[in-house]
């Protein structure tokens, strides 16, 4: 089981739109195993978006990420983060089709709703920069068998 780092943007929270968002994730059948309500620091920004340092976008992307709370969620299942990407829709509001959450909620390029990580390495990176040990929780859903396939042992 994977574990991917969602941040619902301040754009996401200011406009109410956190219980639909974190719904679709919940129908898909990821699991909501952290969560948590937060103030992001000039200093957290700057590590979480390290690689973007030196682009255009970069000054105006902390400013933003960094003017209003945010909604920071681990999600887990199988595949979780390409998953979860995937539901994202493509980076740019005014590109995301239709379906995708960038492409149902929003039209902005820059205040595009939704941060997921990209790759398994990044995810651990994310993680251990949004929660402290013990925050993110390792607990069994009740509806688990009814989620996945155990016939073969595994979650297919
Ligand atoms: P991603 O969020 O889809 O992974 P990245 O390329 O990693 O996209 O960019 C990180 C964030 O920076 C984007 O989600 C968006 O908020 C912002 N961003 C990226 N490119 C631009 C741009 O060209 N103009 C304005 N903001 C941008
Ligand atoms: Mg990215």
């Amino acid at each position: 089981m994977e574990t991917t780092l969602i941040i619902l943007k301040p754009d996401a929270v200011q406009r109410g739109l956190m219980g639909r968002i974190i719904g679709r994730f919940e129908d898909k059948g990821l699991q909501v195993v952290g969560c948590k309500l937060m103030q992001i620091s000039q200093e957290l920004a700057a590590q979480h978006y390290k690689d973007h340092a030196g682009k255009p976008f970069y000054a105006g992307l902390v400013k933003f990420m960094t003017s209003s709370p945010v909604l920071v969620l681990a999600l887990r299942g199988n595949g979780a983060i390409a998953i979860a990407r995937g539901m994202m829709g493509a980076t740019f509001g005014s590109k995301a089709a239709a379906g995708t959450i960038r492409g149902d909620f929003g039209v902005s390029n820059s205040f595009n709703l939704i941060h997921g990580s990209d790759s398994p390495e990044a995810a651990t990176r994310e993680l251990g920069l949004f929660f402290k040990s013990g925050e993110v929780l390792d607990f069994k859903r009740a509806s688990e068998c009814w989620i996945y396939d155990m016939s073969g042992g595994k979650p297919e």
